[in-house]
């Protein structure tokens, strides 16, 4: 496996989200996000660990993008964080944090490194939250659209590649997407896509029922937001459970939403077994029983479904990845994808010399990427795919406990140390190998 599988033209990256990297969280005029008031609640992060510093990328983006030259990839995956663009999520704006992601861009670019920028990453304005209740409100949908369009209009003469995110406001993600298609897509020539988290879902056993469930429960995870772009409305499955509780589209917003990316992001990380909850006989409560209907299984028969990572709900099933793209290509007629987040944290690696030794992560992209080339030599519409991480970060509730870099960091002086995995990358990504 090197480059040359891949089709010409095909991009490799990292990614990483402002929050989990930048640090600076209280300077330089960000304002704060909902994940500063979060981490302040005793017992919520391990070892109530903050974000305050993370990695430091606000100040060592050189030396991260140095690194990033040097392993041979070809892409970076950021987050841009709304609360350091507009303090309050509305109106005034913070100068010093347009300046950042200039210094950021431009450098990627001098780098050689083509930025992909991600408008939300869960670290939505904290003044939002207190004035409305953020997503929760239909307000968002405007303040969410003016903000990326300050971002398009600021940035999209060198940022060609949007996301909006993740969440489930679908509307206010389109919403995004109608002014940049409108005002400056024509003009700076870019894409703008979504990114759904996709776990692939197996039935525990070929009967119907178990059959049933996988599929509700892939409706339920990514068919409720590729299901309305691609076709305009929810899925069946979803339809029929969750009834009027379910918001119908407008006609306005059925035109809106259909039809209305350029590409998809996948992040795909792992596969579970599902079963139907009448019949399973080891429940897992994950907490989506209630709508979902389904059970999930870490194992069947006993024996796990592959080998589990530090995080307890990452297990590595690289067939998974295969499946979950070629689902995508067919039932939802092959649309442009990027693989926009790929990665495992390794059990046991605090050490340097543990963190460095990383041969478990090595495994785990050899046989995730095989298993991509698989999907791409089978006609699944793909253009590039993005390590998640470039380096050890903040993983959310975890803190610094679970580490998901290629590089490792040492938390005390942040230094940077490529593990071997990131060497392995380098191999892999040589540009003059035959
Ligand atoms: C996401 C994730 C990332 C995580 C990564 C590892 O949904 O994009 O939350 O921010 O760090 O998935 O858990």
């Amino acid at each position: 496996l090197n480059r040359q599988s891949f089709p010409k033209g095909f991009l490799f990256g990292t990614a990483t989200s402002a929050y989990q990297v930048e640090g600076e969280t209280h300077q330089d005029g960000r304002g704060p996000s909902i994940w500063d008031a979060f981490v302040k609640i005793p017992g919520k992060i391990a070892n109530n660990a903050t974000a305050e510093i993370t990695v430091d990328q606000y100040h060592r983006y050189k030396e991260d993008v140095d690194l990033m030259q040097n392993l041979n990839f070809d892409a970076y995956r950021f987050s841009i964080s709304w609360s350091r663009i507009f303090p309050e999520g509305t109106g005034k704006i913070n100068w010093n944090g347009v300046a950042y992601y200039n210094r950021l861009i431009d450098y990627l670019i001098q780098k050689g490194i083509t930025p992909y920028a991600n408008l939300y990453h869960y670290d939505l304005p904290l003044a939002l939250e207190q004035k409305y209740q953020g997503l929760l409100s239909k307000q968002v949908v405007d303040d969410f659209a003016d903000y990326a369009e300050f971002c398009f209009k600021t940035f999209g003469d060198r940022v060609k590649n949007w996301m909006t995110f993740n969440e489930p406001r679908v509307v206010a993600a389109l919403a995004a997407v109608q002014r940049y298609r409108q005002n400056y897509q024509e003009k700076q020539k870019g894409r703008i896509g979504i990114l759904l988290d996709f776990v692939w879902f197996e039935p525990l056993t070929s009967s119907k029922a178990d059959n049933d469930a996988a599929q509700r429960a892939r409706d339920f995870h990514v068919g409720w937001f590729i299901h309305p772009i691609v076709y305009g409305e929810y899925p069946n499955t979803m339809q029929n459970i969750v009834k009027e509780r379910l918001p119908n589209f407008t006609e306005e917003e059925v035109k809106m939403v259909k039809g209305s990316i350029d590409f998809v992001g996948i992040n795909q990380y792992t596969t579970y077994f599902m079963s139907d909850p009448k019949i399973s006989t080891t429940p897992k409560d994950l907490g989506y029983q209630q709508d979902w209907n389904v059970t999930f299984n870490f194992a069947k028969n006993g024996t796990p479904i592959g080998p589990r990572a530090h995080s307890e709900w990452l297990y590595n099933v690289p067939w998974g990845m295969y499946k979950a793209l070629m689902y995508i290509k067919e039932r939802y007629s092959n649309p442009t994808m990027i693989l926009s987040e790929n990665g495992m944290d390794d059990p046991g690696n605090i050490t340097l010399t543990q963190g460095q030794n990383d041969t478990t992560r090595i495994k785990y992209y050899r046989d995730y990427l095989a298993q991509l080339k698989k999907a791409v030599d089978d006609g699944a519409n793909l253009t590039g795919y993005f390590a998640w991480s470039l380096l050890d970060n903040f993983e959310w509730l975890s803190g610094y406990t679970s580490r998901f870099g290629i590089v490792y960091v040492d938390y005390k002086d942040l230094k940077r140390y490529p593990k071997m995995s990131a060497l392995w990358f380098k191999q892999l990504l040589k540009r003059d190998q035959k």
